[in-house]
C-alpha cells in the first residue's frame, strides 16, 4: 500500500507511557464502590461485579507473565487513537509473554457473534501504529445485549482460548460490556470483560474517566476547519457561515471549538434546555448577533451549533418522544411498518397530542416531514438527519427580513452552511490521543493479567506530562444507574452532557458577549505531530479547565 511521507514518519512514532506502565506493576486497591444511583437494584443486576475497588498500578518487582489469549472489538463510531488501543494492547500482552495471543473480531460486536476475527501479528499491527480509523477490522453497531449473543460469543472465546474480552465503546457498549462481564462471571466462564473509553462525542466522562478518547484530535481537527473559515470570512467580509458539529447529543465538542477559535455564536443545547427556550428564542438569539454586528458595519461572523441541539428545545424534546413512542408497535416493540409516506404521516397526525401537533405544524415542511419519516434501525427519530444549519439560517433571515421592515435592522446577510463530523473521527491521533490510547490498550493488558473483569481502562492525570499519568481502573458497574430507554428502565452508564457551573461553560459565557460583537477568532491551524511540546502535546481546553489548568 501507498504511504504519504507523514504515514510513514508517524509510524515510528513511539507512543509515551505512564511510568507506572513502564515495568512489572502490581494493584493497589481503593475502597469499595457504589453505583452513582439506584445502588439496590444496580447491585441486585450485577451480584458478581458490583461493589469491587477502583484499582491503581504501582511499580513492583515482578509480575504474572503467563501467556494469555485476549480478544479486542471496537464498537460504535469511528474516533481517533482506536488503532493505537490496539497496539498498546497487543505490546502489552507480548511484554507479558511472546507466547500471547491477540485477536480482532471483525466489523464490531457482531463480529464476536458471528465468530469472524483475524489473529494480529508484528507486520499486522505495524501497518496501523498511530493511524486514524477503525479500519484495522472495522466497527459496528451491533448492540450486544441478548443471552444468545453471549452464549455464540463464549463459543469462539473458547476455541481460540481467549481469557479476556476488550470492547472499546462508548456508553452503551461499555454498558453492555459490563452486562457481558456479569453474565460469564455468573455463569463461571472464565472469560474477563474489560472496557475503554472511546468517542469523540466526549460524553463519557466522569470522576474516574478524564475524558473519552478520540475527543482530543476530532475537536481540534474541526477547529482547524473553523479556525480556516474564519480566516476566509474576515477577508471577504460577506457571509456569515453556519457550522453544524457532530456529537449526537451532548455540546463538548461545539464548546471545546469555541473554546479554540472564538466564533461569534456558539449554541450549547444543555443550555438551551435549561433555559426553556423555543425555536424562536434560538433564532432570535442569533440574529440579535447579526443586527449588532451590522451595526458596526460586519455583515460576516460564524455560528456553531452542537448536532443535537433540536432534540434539547424542550417542546421538539416532547414532540421527538412522543413520535418514538407511536411509531413503536407496542406488541413487538419493533418499528411500525407503513404502506407509504403519507400514511405514516397520517397516522402521526392522528396520534399525537394537540400541543405536540401545533409543535410539529410550526416547524418548515421538510423538517416536519424528516422528523416523521426518518427511523434509525431502532425506529427512533433520526434528528442527526435534519440540516439544522441551513433550518436556523432560514430562519435567521426570515427573522432580519421582518427587522428589516420595522427598521430595526439594516445590513446583508449572505450565507454558507457546513457539517464537520466525518472530516475528524478518522484523522491521525493527536500526539494526546496517540499516547492516551496505547497507555489505555497497553493498561488493559495489566487489568487482565491481574485477574480483573467488569472494569474500564482508566488513565488519568492527562493535563501533566505522560510520565506521571495514572494507570488503572474502574468498576463499570460504579458509573452505572437506571434510566428509561425505548420504553423500559435499564442500568446504563450515565451519559455526561456539558455542566452549565462546570469550568468550560463558564470561562465561555465570561467570553462570548465580547466574541459576539467583537471580531476575536483564534486561528488554530492543522494538528501538530513533530515539534515544540506546547504546540504538538496540549490537551484539551475543556480538559485544561475542568482541571484548573
Ligand atoms: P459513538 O458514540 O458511537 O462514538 O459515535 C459518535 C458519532 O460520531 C456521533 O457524533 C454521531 O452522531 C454518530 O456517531 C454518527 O454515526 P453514524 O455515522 O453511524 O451515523
Amino acid at each position: 500500500m501507498e504511504k504519504s511521507a507523514l504515514q510513514i514518519a508517524r509510524a515510528a512514532y513511539q507512543p509515551k507511557l505512564p511510568k507506572a506502565l513502564q515495568g512489572p506493576v502490581k494493584v493497589k486497591e481503593g475502597a469499595p464502590t457504589q453505583s452513582v444511583g439506584n445502588q439496590d437494584e444496580i447491585k441486585a443486576l450485577f451480584p458478581n461485579t458490583y461493589g469491587m475497588p477502583v484499582v491503581e498500578f504501582v511499580p513492583a518487582e515482578s509480575e504474572n507473565k503467563e501467556a494469555i489469549n485476549v480478544g479486542i472489538i471496537l464498537s460504535g463510531g469511528q474516533a481517533p487513537g482506536g488503532h493505537n488501543v490496539i497496539s498498546g494492547l497487543y505490546d502489552g500482552v507480548k511484554s507479558l509473554n511472546k507466547a500471547s495471543k491477540l485477536y480482532g473480531f471483525l466489523m464490531g460486536p457482531g463480529g464476536l457473534v458471528d465468530h469472524k476475527y483475524v489473529e494480529f501479528t508484528d507486520e499486522f499491527i505495524d501497518e496501523y501504529r498511530n493511524t486514524g480509523g477503525f479500519d484495522i477490522i472495522g466497527s459496528g453497531r451491533t448492540k450486544l445485549e441478548k443471552e444468545a449473543q453471549f452464549e455464540s460469543g463464549i463459543e469462539i472465546l473458547r476455541k481460540l482460548g481467549i481469557k479476556a474480552l476488550v470492547i472499546i465503546g462508548g456508553d452503551d457498549s461499555n454498558t453492555n460490556a459490563c452486562v457481558l462481564a456479569e453474565y460469564y462471571a455468573a455463569k463461571q466462564y472464565g472469560v474477563q470483560v474489560i472496557g475503554c473509553p472511546k468517542t469523540i462525542d466526549g460524553d463519557l466522562k466522569n470522576e474516574q474517566i478524564e475524558t473519552s478518547f478520540g475527543f482530543d484530535t476530532a475537536c481540534k481537527t474541526y477547529s482547524e476547519l473553523i479556525g480556516n473559515i474564519q480566516r476566509d470570512c474576515n477577508s471577504a467580509r460577506k457571509y456569515w457561515h453556519f457550522i453544524k458539529l457532530m456529537g449526537r447529543s451532548a455540546s463538548h465538542i461545539a464548546l471545546e471549538c469555541a473554546l479554540q477559535t472564538q466564533p461569534n455564536v456558539c449554541l450549547i443545547s444543555e443550555e438551551v434546555e435549561a433555559k426553556q427556550m423555543s425555536l424562536d428564542d434560538v433564532v432570535t438569539y442569533i440574529a440579535t448577533a447579526v443586527a449588532n454586528r451590522a451595526a458596526d458595519g460586519n455583515n460576516f461572523g460564524t455560528v456553531l451549533i452542537p448536532e443535537g441541539l433540536i432534540e434539547f428545545i424542550p417542546a421538539i424534546k416532547k414532540l421527538i418522544a412522543q413520535l418514538n413512542e407511536v411509531l413503536t408497535d407496542p406488541q413487538t416493540g419493533e418499528p411500525r411498518e407503513f404502506a407509504s409516506a403519507d400514511e405514516q404521516i397520517a397516522f402521526v397526525k392522528g396520534n399525537i397530542t394537540k400541543e405536540n401537533l401545533a409543535v410539529l405544524e410550526s416547524l418548515p415542511a421538510d423538517v416536519a416531514r424528516q422528523l416523521c419519516l426518518d427511523r434509525d434501525p431502532h425506529g427512533n427519530v433520526q434528528v442527526s438527519l435534519i440540516e439544522t444549519e441551513k433550518l436556523l439560517s432560514r430562519m435567521v433571515s426570515t427573522k432580519l427580513a421582518e427587522w428589516k421592515k420595522e427598521g430595526k435592522y439594516n445590513g446583508k446577510f449572505g450565507t454558507q452552511h457546513h457539517f464537520f463530523g466525518y472530516e475528524g473521527r478518522c484523522a491521525a491521533p493527536s500526539n494526546y490521543d496517540a499516547d492516551y490510547c496505547y497507555s489505555l490498550g497497553y493498561n488493559a493488558s495489566r487489568l487482565i493479567s491481574n485477574g480483573k473483569t467488569g472494569y474500564m481502562s482508566v488513565i488519568k492525570n492527562t493535563t501533566a506530562p505522560a510520565a506521571e499519568w495514572v494507570a488503572g481502573g474502574v468498576p463499570i458497574t460504579m458509573m452505572m444507574n437506571i434510566e428509561r430507554r425505548n420504553g423500559a428502565n435499564k442500568p446504563v452508564i450515565r451519559k455526561a452532557l456539558v455542566e452549565l457551573d462546570g469550568a468550560p461553560f463558564k470561562y465561555f459565557a465570561s467570553k462570548r458577549d465580547e466574541w459576539a460583537r467583537q471580531t476575536r477568532y483564534v486561528y488554530p491551524g492543522p494538528i501538530q505531530y513533530f515539534g515544540p511540546t506546547e504546540v504538538c502535546d496540549q490537551c484539551t481546553k475543556t480538559l485544561a479547565l475542568e482541571q484548573g489548568k
